[in-house]
């Protein structure tokens, strides 16, 4: 499509959809229009692609979430016609900004896991390999965040309002869904997942439930209105609306009807597709088809796969689960007990009969398994798949894959050594590490276009663009003053552009040339945003005493969501809010210090934080976090790291140099061997100035609208609870160690040119965590597939 022609496309489709004139258009169905357009110039390449396919071996990631964030941009950018499009646009009297702007973000996932199988899915299609994606089609994403009093309050997210352009209906592949309580349809949206630079075009399909009939005729005419669409209202649940629990498990029905809803019809899909071209000659099915179990949520996979092949195909048992095993691995996400998916049995003989009765016999084959191998009875009863009247579906996933990895390398250690310790014994070549990525081109050279411009001017070419180890070749600017001061300057460049858009967002003046501190990540204890709040207080403290005290004046920015039903975390967030409104009216500070937590943190929202942090707060009690994502975002746009050695951030500072980055805090050893005896008491009796932030929780500083909440958090950290010991996550063992780290942060910054060059070899040793580089060794050497460029 020339210029010319996408100009009467664009004015076109305006007419045909909304019945009016480009003139009167509204943003959002220019939006509509120019992104239809470009679906049009596709379609080809990706059917192309589809039966380029079918013919070798696929891979298929099964997720409960993809956090795709917006869709318009990354693709222009990917198609290469971003700037070509955005003429398009001037000459049409149209600012692609404020398009691009229209989109609703798709925030079909929580946080890192979600948002993981977005960069996975870009990745795979830029390096041509077969990966098709399955999930769910929520009517509803994640629930947008607003702040009334500082308290977070929740509003469906009604994300499809306008339409999406960007996914097809595709009716004919309808496959139906068997519950104990009734059959529902699956009706498949396919979205083209565009790669970088290649004319692949992969697959994201997600499925939507509906009734198998849309009203009860009889019932409608005898003005039963309700009953007459009780069954469609049924049906339509269970795809009406994402979970917004990140981490802690709540057993709910629903929730597992939307697990078993999407498997099924996922894993129906894909052997409807095996059987049109081999047959049935089912033993060969894991030659030609590899499935990766995305965290325990899609692991009823294992058990339907073997009712299909042994109820349905009529395999023996022991063939099928070869099948099964060959064709499934895992990926875990989490060590957090709290977070490891245990279901009730009787929840599974009630919905899912047929699926429970399996997972028993899985359970007792693999019960006597063990008793061959003269396992204790202890041990025995301590890995069981079921567990009195727990389905341990990680313990199923481990036995029923060929593969389980972790997703960072201390991760993996802590899966094999730590947490796992019994299943690496009995499977010790199933366990292997993948640390995360994420995909430079979102989070590099659509969002960072100035960084962008500069990095492929240096090297000459942009070819770090699919090979980002190219950055490397960066480290020979390190003694140059002007690249370093290009660098300054672009970052500069784009914390004014993040101060405007604050300012016209939350309402809120920052100042450009403070020193920007972000952190952003789902609220969670042990992600320790209080720490960061307590080092806010402590400084607020600080200056106040000292009013000349010389710091760098500072932006403190958070952007996180609570899970909704996530009391502490609620009143965590309503503190720092406290703290904000404290610190910012507070005439002494005089913009010294400055706190802004941003409404709806989102893709979109993440997309304008990243390139202007000036520090990335990765403050996680060690061992906690399994890997982190956003640390390599802000790694990638030149931003230092303040963290602790947990996750990918040790693989971070190994690449960047620790001198480059500000560890602080205890490691995991040293939390294994403290965590017994612990008392966080000591700390705060002694620490200096621990007790008086600590204290401001419940001494009248702050008012919590009078719910107890400060209290309870305070009692949280010096008592504990019926479920924890006091101060579950080290925050007081951390806060000097983490306050230390800070005044070295602020005497660090202020040698510019030193920064520059923390913030370049940042850049230069974030090659590793390109999801380029990931998702190859996914395909190498868990999936075995080989890339098949159209
Ligand atoms: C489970 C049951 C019921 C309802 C919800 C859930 C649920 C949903 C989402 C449980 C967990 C999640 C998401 C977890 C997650 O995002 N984990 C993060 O995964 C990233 C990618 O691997 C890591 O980088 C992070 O360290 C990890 O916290």
């Amino acid at each position: 499509m020339n210029t010319k022609e996408l100009k009467i496309a664009i004015e076109r489709i305006i007419k045909i959809d909304y019945g009016k004139s480009l003139a009167k258009a509204k943003n959002y169905e220019k939006y509509n229009a120019l992104s239809k357009a470009i679906m049009e110039t596709i379609i080809v390449n990706w059917e192309e692609t589809e039966s380029a396919y079918d013919k070798g071996k696929q891979a298929y990631y099964l997720s409960a979430e993809f956090l795709m964030g917006r869709a318009l941009g990354n693709n222009l950018m990917n198609l290469g016609i971003y700037d070509e499009v955005e003429e398009v646009l001037k000459e049409l009297g149209i600012d692609i900004n404020e398009i691009e702007e229209a989109e609703e973000d798709a925030g079909l996932g929580n946080g890192g896991l979600g948002r993981l199988a977005a960069c996975f899915m870009e990745s795979a299609a830029t390096k041509n390999l077969p990966l098709t994606g399955y999930g769910i089609r929520y009517s509803y994403g994640l629930f947008k965040q607003s702040f009334i009093d500082g308290f977070q309050v929740e509003e469906e997210d009604d994300w499809l309002k306008y339409g999406d352009p960007w996914s097809i209906r595709r009716e004919e592949d309808t496959v139906i869904v068997e519950f104990a309580d009734g059959k529902v349809k699956a009706v498949p949206y396919d979205t083209p997942i565009i790669g970088y630079s290649t004319k692949n075009i992969n697959k994201l399909r997600l499925f939507k439930a509906e009734p198998l009939v849309d009203f009860d005729f009889k019932l409608f005419n005898s003005q039963k209105y309700d009953e007459a669409v009780k069954e469609k209202n049924r049906a339509e649940d269970i795809s009406r609306v994402l979970y917004p629990n990140d981490s802690t498990e709540e057993g709910k029905i629903l929730r597992l009807k939307q697990q078993y809803f999407f498997v099924s019809a996922g894993l129906n899909d894909i052997l409807k597709k095996f059987k049109k071209v081999h047959g049935n000659n089912f033993k060969e099915f894991a030659k030609y088809n590899a499935i990766q179990l995305n965290d325990t949520h899609p692991v009823v996979a294992i058990p339907e796969l073997m009712r299909i092949l042994t109820d349905e195909e009529g395999l023996l048992w022991e063939d099928a689960w070869n099948v099964v095993v060959n064709t499934f691995s895992y990926t875990n996400h989490t060590i957090l007990k709290e977070a490891l998916e245990e279901w009730n049995v009787e929840l599974y003989e009630r919905l899912l009969p047929r699926i429970y009765e399996i997972i028993k016999d899985i359970d007792k084959i693999f019960n006597e398994e063990l008793m061959e191998k003269k396992y204790s009875k202890e041990k025995i009863h301590s890995m069981r798949i079921i567990n009195e009247d727990k389905i341990r579906m990680a313990y199923l996933a481990i036995h029923g894959t060929h593969v389980t990895n972790g997703v960072a390398k201390l991760h993996t250690d802590i899966l094999k050594y730590q947490e796992l310790k019994d299943w690496h014994e009995l499977y010790p070549n199933r366990f292997q590490n993948k640390t995360n990525g994420i995909t430079p081109r979102r989070w590099l050279l659509l969002t960072n276009r100035e960084l962008s411009k500069l990095i492929t001017e240096l090297l000459g070419n942009s070819n770090w663009i699919t090979n980002l180890h190219e950055l490397k070749k960066l480290e020979q600017y390190i003694e140059d003053p002007s690249v370093l001061d290009k660098l300054l300057e672009i970052k500069k460049a784009n914390k004014e552009r993040l101060a405007k858009y604050i300012k016209e967002q939350e309402g809120i003046s920052i100042n450009p040339d403070s020193l920007f501190d972000i952190q952003i990540k789902r609220l969670h204890e042990y992600k320790r945003q209080l720490l960061n709040a307590f080092g806010i207080l402590d400084l607020y403290f600080k200056l106040k005493e000292n009013p000349n005290m010389d710091i760098v004046p500072r932006t403190f920015i958070f952007g996180a969501k609570a899970a909704p039903g996530y009391v502490r975390a609620k009143a965590i967030i309503k503190f720092i809010n406290e703290i904000a409104k404290l610190v910012n009216n507070d005439s002494e500070i005089k913009d010294k210090i400055k706190v802004v937590f941003v409404e709806n943190y989102r893709v979109s929202y993440a997309e304008k934080l990243f390139p202007a942090a000036d520090i990335s707060e990765q403050i996680s009690t060690a061992g906690k976090e399994a890997s982190g994502t956003g640390n390599m975002k802000f790694m990638l746009n030149g931003t230092p790291t303040i963290g602790t050695y947990d996750g990918a951030n040790v693989e971070i500072v190994q690449e960047a140099g620790e001198e480059n980055n500000f560890i602080f805090g205890a490691r995991v050893e040293e939390i294994e061997k403290i965590k017994d005896t612990y008392n966080p008491k000591e700390y705060y009796e002694t620490v200096p100035g621990l007790k008086r932030v600590v204290d401001t929780l419940i001494d009248g500083t702050f008012d919590d609208g009078g719910n107890g909440s400060f209290k309870e958090l305070h009692t949280s950290l010096l008592e504990g609870a019926s479920w924890h010991k006091a101060d579950n996550y080290f925050i007081l063992r951390d806060f000097k160690d983490y306050i230390e780290a800070q005044y070295r942060v602020d005497k660090a910054y202020r040698d510019r040119r030193g920064w520059a060059k923390k913030a370049l070899m940042n850049i230069s040793n974030a090659g590793k965590f390109s999801s380029d580089r990931t998702i190859e060794e996914y395909a190498k050497e868990i999936w075995n597939i080989a890339p098949k460029k159209i």
